[in-house]
């Protein structure tokens, strides 16, 4: 069955921010082509619009005081099949049941725990949509990265 070139929001999470180098091979060796790329910090704010669907949930605060900790990488990864492509690359929501059902995915190798799992893929046609227009959208709500300049890659 052909499938349909898609594109995907992609994130390199704050726990897993220094090894972009390794994660962005594992990208290009699975076949993506990456689109845009973009290093930034997110606010407080900017992660909870981000994860707005989780509101109220009970890991709400630890995740959006998470994913504003550091800086994060933002990708779009375009191929055929990218949403479920690249959620099966990064592995199970949480880092413990990576390891045990999905040990080579990138979660498993790189996440640290339940709320701090190193990546994030939209689930969807429409999560995407919104997700890339989020980090992407002209004009961009995110300032310059050159701060970040100084970052040393694993
Ligand atoms: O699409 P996913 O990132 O795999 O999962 P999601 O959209 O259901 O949840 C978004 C993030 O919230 C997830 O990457 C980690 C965190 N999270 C989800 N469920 C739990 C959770 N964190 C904790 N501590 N406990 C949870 O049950």
């Amino acid at each position: 069955i052909e499938k349909k070139s898609e594109r995907t929001l992609g994130l390199i999470k704050p726990d897993a921010f220094l090894k972009v180098g390794k994660i962005v091979d594992a990208i290009y060796k699975d076949g993506f082509r990456v689109a845009q790329l973009r290093t930034l910090q997110l606010t407080r704010r900017d992660a909870m619009e981000f994860y707005a669907e989780h509101e109220g949930k009970p890991f709400y605060p630890a995740l959006t005081e998470f994913m504003s900790s550091g800086p994060i990488v933002a990708m779009e990864l375009v191929a055929d099949g990218a949403i479920q492509k690249w959620r099966k690359l990064i592995g199970p929501t949480n880092t413990f049941t990576a390891q045990k059902e999905a040990p080579s995915s990138l979660r498993a190798l790189f996440g640290t725990d339940g709320t701090r799992n190193a990546c994030h893929g939209s689930d969807s046609t429409a999560s995407a949509d919104r997700e890339l227009g989020f980090f992407f959208g002209s004009p961009s709500r995110f300032p310059s990265t050159a701060r970040f300049n100084n970052c040393t890659l694993a």
